[in-house]
């Protein structure tokens, strides 16, 4: 899908903007979600900002005619496959997730050729076809949990390699990776973190799963991007090192005023969720497009895999 732009009449510093977008979603009864990795001025239109799967839940939740999902594709997918009557626009239609294109429906059926009669567990990172044709989904908040459920000593882990490799470092079940990762969690290095605690010694640093097994290894805590949240606003600890994608930093320190945040590295961008800007979504508003379209039956049998995981 192309998206056809109009000039842009409205450049970001133009100071009613953020007032459109308002009028234009009460007039189009539409909720904003806009996921933890958002631009700073995206998350702050937002009626809900968290992760994926917590999103597209509340969204499900809310008396909302039009779903705008300010994220990347997989993720917009979830909340239409959870909202199957609803419009779901994502402002940016080439806003894909890296980590879940490297593995298609037909890749994963090749993988479960291979290794028949194991069930497999999708990371939510996935696209709506990968989890039509998985077992179950996963969070990386209880990715551990979901294999653990599984009936079998032995899992397909899809796509995550990391995520997987540090789930299998805390169960005693056999976890067969699929070679997936995260470009952008890739890019924060151990170097930075040891750099980064020498120049801020007291800083308690918290990795994301999908960064590789050397830097989860120095991390006091290991935690998605809404656990991020809760550990660092329960801890009392005054500073902290995140290892994620930076956009969580906006959040953090929006609800943490008196704690200092410290970004490890300056590459740690996922320019796909730095696509959608103000004008991309007052225009999806405006125009109601571009739309998520899944299959009926694979919203069906995706949302079994998720219905799965909601169970445990
Ligand atoms: O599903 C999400 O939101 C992702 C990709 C990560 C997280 O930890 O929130």
């Amino acid at each position: 899908m192309s998206v056809e732009r109009r000039p842009p009449c409205l450049p970001s510093q133009e100071p009613d903007l953020v007032d459109r977008i308002a009028d234009l979603k009460r007039a189009r009864n539409a909720v904003i979600l806009a996921h933890n990795y958002q631009l700073p001025e995206v998350q702050d239109i937002a009626d809900f900002t968290g992760d994926s799967l917590e999103l597209s839940r509340k969204a499900a939740g809310a008396e909302a005619d039009v779903i705008v999902f300010c994220g990347v594709r997989f993720m917009a997918e979830t909340a239409k496959i959870l909202s199957p009557n609803r419009v779901v626009l994502l402002p940016d239609p080439r806003a894909g997730c890296p980590l879940a294109d490297m593995i298609t429906a037909d890749q994963l059926r090749a993988f479960k050729a291979q290794h028949p009669g194991l069930p497999v567990v999708a990371y939510v990172n996935t696209s709506a076809e990968v989890k039509a044709e998985s077992d179950i989904c996963c969070t990386s908040a209880n990715a551990v949990r979901m294999v653990e459920a599984m009936d079998s000593d032995s899992v397909l882990f899809i796509p995550d390699k990391c995520l997987g490799t540090y789930v299998a470092s805390k169960t005693s079940k056999r976890i067969i990776l699929y070679p997936g990762y995260c470009p952008t969690h890739h890019r924060i290095l151990v170097e930075d973190v040891v750099r980064e605690k020498q120049e801020h010694p007291e800083a308690v640093v918290v990795a994301h799963p999908e960064c590789t097994m050397d830097v989860i290894e120095l991390a006091d805590a290991v935690e998605s991007t809404s656990g991020m949240l809760r550990y660092t606003r329960g801890s009392d600890a005054k500073e902290f090192i995140i290892c994620t994608e930076r956009g969580l930093l906006h959040r953090l320190r929006k609800d943490n005023p008196a704690k200092v945040f410290y970004n490890p590295c300056r590459l740690n961008i996922c320019p796909n969720m730095k696509k959608i800007t103000l004008e991309k979504v007052f225009w999806s508003l405006e125009d109601m497009r571009p739309t998520i379209e899944i299959a009926p039956d694979v919203i069906e049998r995706a949302k079994k895999a998720i219905d799965g995981m909601l169970a445990v």
